[in-house]
């Protein structure tokens, strides 16, 4: 393309690809994303990018894009077909499923990833409308023990924990490579300004010498699957040296007792040599924390996707709780939310709305079900089992664990419709495809509004008009529950109150309309997200209609978060600040800050009647007492005697959203890394061929020699595995496809959560032409 094609203007927008969804600027050339750079103008990120971004054109333009709706013949091939027929069509079979067995027949799987959430909010209409609870999520495969612990100790599994980084004397990262995979506000920037400033501290526990770890002044290098060990440990050397805040625990906490009974049992030593870490290097850092004016500690997948994870998700909190870490700044803290991504499932009992599976028994946590149970609530004879599943903005045939027991599953279906914008793993073994307009081709937001005590928020206009016969997710929703018969078509009184409000400034007759309107019509209030999109959305500015729900968001928001809204420069009383709160949305393309709250707020957000934090949890303290007895393992005189790291977060993964293999600029095959002694000892060399093996299955993989990793471990990177077509129009598969080796019964007791941290695996090289 010539230079010359290249408009100047520089358009508002925000990257999908993790958490932090930085704000950025874009240069179109046609519907080409020329040209990004970090947007200075955003509140949070303040210009900040990483190298992923700059490649984002990938995303929206590739050989895998899809631009009609498709219907899958009975050979398995596909044909086109017109919106209106796909979507009556499948409206007829969802309303004959549920008459004939019920809402336990459906399922939805996704609703928006590291991106699009606000078409998430359509997507869950649908559960609701057919009055199913089994809403499966990539969250409920990493974060939902920490979920149903943030419940138990703060009342309310909403209570979600975030962390300060940047004000912190002494900080801890557990399980996490923030370099690479962010998590955190402006990480690398973040990381650097920590490790230069002799005054703090940071320390990372982890099995392997990471970006992040390099970076620290202690590196615990734990024993995978050890975690467990060195947290009991760390807590019981603070209950033992009485180094917690006795001041704190009196006047915040309940159940202190019952904890330490458990904690004083610890042999520290001991636990130290399971987790494989020095006991003068753990009894060091636990001082030393409990010592800091201020500490923060953050944790992810290394925790959550190991042994333990939910009892991880306990001790970790444990650490900077005792010492009273919390609620003052530097520390770790509960934060409000804005448009909540998660809910709350009281424990399942006779009176509880929560579900538990027909057919594992699984609960439901912060209303979410666990994708590893899915493929047995499907691939069952079961009564009550899983017929028909949407699944939206996921590729769980290659993203959840046990791709083998996905696919069994997914064949099993009476109706499997994907909606996507490409034609991924998924889509291929579905009945109807359903192309959505992309990430920048509608209006988006995403809800990681997970700061303290400043929150930002971004919604994001359309960079493009979307493809011709494709369309943005509230559409897709809103046409499917009219042909299902679950909402009415229009709404012509709403919409012609919403046009006056449009054509004379200063007039609010909508909300009073749409609240008496709820009022009268209780069977649309379940649905009041489509009737504000489709009155209030025709009063907003051009492309903005999928935002009108934020109305009812920012309302609820500055009802409930008054002086922190005004303190982020937004004026108003009652009903008219929810309203100057939601126009500063619409009138901020590059997002703007939405609150700012004091510390004491978080007192606030704990859910006890008690006002305190619950330190003892049963159920725990329980699965802490039998480490003591659990069989000390030697992974490496076992069949299977390497642990793989099954996910690795890297330069160039990122989840399944870039398809284009060309958008990476290093490690095309996702490397195997392996320890030089290993590799040596198997006769594997740097760029050579291996086959990995679990108790599961096998995938051949690229091997490179690293001695970031300690022996017996190797990595592995999550987001490779799809396929692509070649330059020759042949399809390929990039890189390993991790979810071959992984059981789904490989799972946490309590969440189910998969275990991809601790994948057992056996390796030898792959001479060529080997099988
Ligand atoms: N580049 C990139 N960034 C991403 C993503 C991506 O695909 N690519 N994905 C995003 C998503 S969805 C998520 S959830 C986050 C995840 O972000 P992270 O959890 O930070 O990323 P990981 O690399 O999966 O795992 C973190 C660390 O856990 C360590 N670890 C492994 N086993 C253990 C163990 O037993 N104990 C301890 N203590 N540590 C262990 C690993 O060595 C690794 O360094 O990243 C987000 N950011
Ligand atoms: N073995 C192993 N497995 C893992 C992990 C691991 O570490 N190891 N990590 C797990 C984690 S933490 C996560 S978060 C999951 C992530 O895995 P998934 O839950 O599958 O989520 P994504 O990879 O974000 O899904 C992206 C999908 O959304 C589609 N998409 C992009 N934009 C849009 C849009 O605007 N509309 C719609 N409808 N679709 C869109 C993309 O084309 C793609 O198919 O993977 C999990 N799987
Ligand atoms: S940190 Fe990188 S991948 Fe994450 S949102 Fe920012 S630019 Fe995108
Ligand atoms: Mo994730």
């Amino acid at each position: 393309m010539p230079r010359e094609a290249v408009e100047r203007d520089w358009h508002a927008s925000a990257c999908i690809l993790c958490s932090r969804n930085c704000g950025l600027e874009v240069q179109l050339d046609g519907r080409r994303l020329a040209r990004v750079r970090g947007d200075a103008r955003h509140p949070v990120s303040q210009g900040y990018l990483c190298q992923k971004a700059a490649r984002l054109e990938h995303y929206q333009e590739h050989a895998d894009r899809l631009e009609q709706p498709l219907r899958r013949r009975p050979d398995g091939s596909f044909e086109p077909l017109d919106w209106d027929t796909a979507l009556s069509e499948i409206a007829a079979r969802l309303v004959a499923l549920k008459r004939l067995h019920g809402p336990r027949a459906f399922a939805f799987y996704g609703g928006g990833g590291q991106g699009n959430h606000l078409g998430g909010v359509y997507g869950r209409g649908l559960l609701d409308a057919l009055g199913s609870r089994y809403h499966y999520t990539a969250l409920a495969q990493e974060k939902t023990g920490d979920f149903w612990v943030n419940g138990r100790l703060f009342g309310h599994q909403t209570c979600h924990v975030s962390e300060d980084v940047e004000g912190a004397e002494f900080v801890l990262f557990i399980g996490t490579n923030p370099y690479q995979a962010h998590g955190i506000r402006n990480a690398r920037d973040t990381l650097r300004a920590l490790a230069r400033d002799p005054r703090r501290t940071l320390v990372v526990v982890d099995p392997c010498r990471t970006e992040t770890a390099a970076l620290a002044d202690v590196h615990l290098q734990v024993r995978p699957g050890g975690d467990a060990f060195l947290l009991a440990a760390m807590l019981a050397v603070l209950v033992q040296e009485r180094l917690y805040d006795e001041a704190f625990v009196a006047a915040r906490t309940t159940g202190f007792e019952a904890l330490c009974a458990a904690l004083r049992e610890v042999p520290v030593g001991d636990y130290c040599r399971r987790a494989g870490i020095d006991e003068a290097a753990a009894r060091g850092v636990a001082r030393a924390l409990a010592a800091a004016r201020s500490a923060s500690v953050r944790v992810d997948l290394g925790l959550q996707h190991s042994l333990h994870s939910t009892l991880n998700a306990y001790l970790e909190k444990l650490l900077w709780l005792l010492p009273g870490h919390f609620a003052r700044p530097g520390c770790n803290a509960l934060h409000s939310l804005f448009v909540p991504l998660i809910g709350h499932s009281p424990d399942p009992g006779p009176d509880s709305p929560a579900w538990t599976t027909a057919v594992t028994g699984q609960r439901e946590i912060a209303r979410l079900f666990p994708p590893n149970v899915l493929p047995e609530e499907i691939d069952n004879a079961h009564p009550e089992r899983v017929r028909a599943l949407f699944v939206d903005s996921a590729n769980p045939a290659l993203s959840a664990a046990d791709s083998q027991a996905y696919r069994r599953a997914l064949a099993r279906l009476e109706l499997l419709v994907v909606v996507d914008v490409a034609f991924t793993e998924t889509a291929r073994l579905a009945h109807y495809v359903l192309p959505a307009a992309s990430q920048f081709e509608k209006a988006e937001a995403t809800f990681f509004q997970l700061d303290f005590p400043r929150q930002g928020f971004h919604l994001r206009r359309p960079l493009l008009p979307a493809r011709p016969g494709t369309l943005p997710e509230p559409e897709i929703y809103r046409r499917l529950l009219v042909a299902m018969g679950a909402l009415p078509a229009r709404f012509p009184l709403l919409r012609a109150v919403a046009a006056l409000d449009r054509r004379v400034p200063r007039l609010r007759l909508l909300p009073v309309a749409l609240g008496l309107a709820l009022r009268l019509r209780p069977s649309w209030r379940a649905q009041a997200r489509f009737v504000l999109y489709d009155t209030l959305g025709h009063a907003l500015p051009e492309g903005l209609a999928a935002a009108a729900p934020l109305w009812a968001a920012a309302q609820a928001y500055a009802r409930r978060h008054p002086a922190a809204v005004r303190r982020a420069g937004i004026s108003g009383r009652g009903a008219r600040l929810g309203e100057a709160l939601f126009r500063r949305l619409i009138e901020s393309p590059s997002g703007t800050l939405i609150s700012e709250h004091v510390h004491d707020d978080v007192w606030r957000f704990v859910r006890h009647p008690d006002g305190r934090v619950h330190l003892a949890i049963p159920e725990l303290i329980e699965e802490l007492r039998a480490l003591a007895n659990e069989p000390e393992v030697d992974p490496a005189a076992a069949s299977y005697p390497f642990v793989l790291l099954a996910g690795q977060r890297r330069a160039y993964n990122a989840n399944q959203i870039y398809r284009a293999p060309a958008w990476r600029r290093t490690d095309p095959d996702g490397a195997l890394h392996v320890h030089p002694d290993d590799a040596r000892a198997l006769g594997l060399h740097d760029g050579g061929e291996a086959v990995c093996e679990s108790a599961r299955g096998r995938i051949d993989v690229r091997v490179q020699v690293s001695d970031a990793l300690p022996r017996g471990v190797v990595s592995l990177p999550h987001g490779y595995g799809m396929d692509y077509p070649d330059a020759a129009g042949l399809r390929r598969v990039q890189g390993p496809a991790l979810n071959e080796l992984t059981d789904a019964r490989w799972r946490d007791g309590i969440a189910a959560t998969p275990l991809h941290k601790y994948v057992r695996v056996r390796l030898h090289a792959r001479s060529s032409g080997s099988a």
